[in-house]
């Protein structure tokens, strides 16, 4: 039974009320939604003609049990474009069923949005990373789906995609490719890189063993998030992006002492998220909204 609830604690039905409640409170008619890592809310104060739903009052959304973040879904325009922000997400390790983790992106795409931004905080685990650094997400390892935690568990829902979904192509190639000329021209080049995501379940940070395991795999930096919600994403046909900035390095050796300097590390992230937001306001201003090219 409790395994049941975990897979599929979300009819179609539950999906379409919260949509349609959502289209009756605002005329934004999003066609991006962009999902806010931790210290990046900025992205949604760019925008303009905000409308601000708290999650509490939005029916069927997942309430954030984290005291001081606050959830919230935010409305609004940047470059001409409809956009909705997410303003705080849910992690697995907070004990959120995946089905709730993932709800919102379903409804985004039934309101009608075709792209999905994700940003976050990792670790960097590839060696010639440096705190600060912007990861364009490449690629992901789905660590708990390999167990059995996994989104897509129980039965599927024709009507959001396929049972057994393609990843292989996950993350959109012309959007990385605009993402890296948005850089040049920024000037930030010199710390944008490209690289794979590996999801954990967290809450505890890796051990060195399992830090060279993640290298070892092909990870290029580690997180506790984002995964599961770009996986629901692909399964309904949306086109993804995703930005991770690096806000440590992940100790992979025994001998060294790393000493921190948190107060500089801080600084810099605090810096480097400011570039990120400026990356993704202007790959939102220039992205072609054109579906064909997501066809190839
Ligand atoms: C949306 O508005 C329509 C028309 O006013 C109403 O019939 C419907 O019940 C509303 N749906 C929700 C979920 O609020
Ligand atoms: C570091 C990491 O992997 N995940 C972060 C993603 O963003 C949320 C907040 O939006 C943080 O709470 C996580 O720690």
């Amino acid at each position: 039974v409790h395994n049941n609830k975990k897979c599929y604690c979300c009819s179609f039905e539950d999906y379409k009320l919260t949509t349609e409640w959502l289209l009756n409170q605002t005329s934004h008619r999003p066609k991006i939604a962009v999902i806010c890592g931790s210290g990046l809310g900025l992205l949604a104060a760019a925008a303009t003609d905000k409308q601000t739903f708290h999650y509490q009052d939005i029916p069927n959304f997942p309430v954030s049990t984290v005291a001081g973040h606050e959830g919230c879904l935010v409305f609004g325009t940047i470059g001409g474009k409809s956009c909705v922000f997410m303003q705080g997400h849910f992690h697995l390790y907070e004990g959120y069923s995946l089905c709730q983790v993932t709800f919102p992106v379903r409804v985004f795409r039934m309101m009608g949005v075709d792209t999905l931004v994700v940003t976050n905080a990792s670790g960097g685990i590839c060696p010639d990373f440096k705190v600060g650094d912007i990861m364009i997400i490449k690629d992901h390892i789905n660590l708990p789906g390999f167990a059995g935690q996994h989104p897509l568990c129980g039965p599927n829902d024709e009507r959001f995609g396929i049972r057994f979904p393609c990843m292989s192509d996950a993350y959109c190639k012309e959007l990385r490719r605009l993402a890296l000329d948005i850089s040049v021209e920024l000037g930030c080049e010199g710390f944008v890189r490209e690289g794979v995501y590996c999801m954990v379940s967290g809450p505890n940070f890796e051990t060195i063993a399992e830090a060279r395991m993640l290298m070892v795999l092909g990870s290029d930096s580690v997180g506790m998030s984002t995964v599961p919600e770009v996986t629901v994403a692909k399964h309904c046909g949306l086109r993804v992006f995703g930005l991770s900035l690096i806000t440590n390095k992940v100790s992979l050796d025994y001998s060294r002492e790393e000493k921190v300097n948190h107060e500089e590390v801080l600084q810099i992230s605090k810096m480097r998220a400011e570039v990120l937001q400026k990356v993704v306001t202007t790959l939102i201003c220039r992205c072609s909204q054109d579906q064909s090219i997501n066809t190839h």
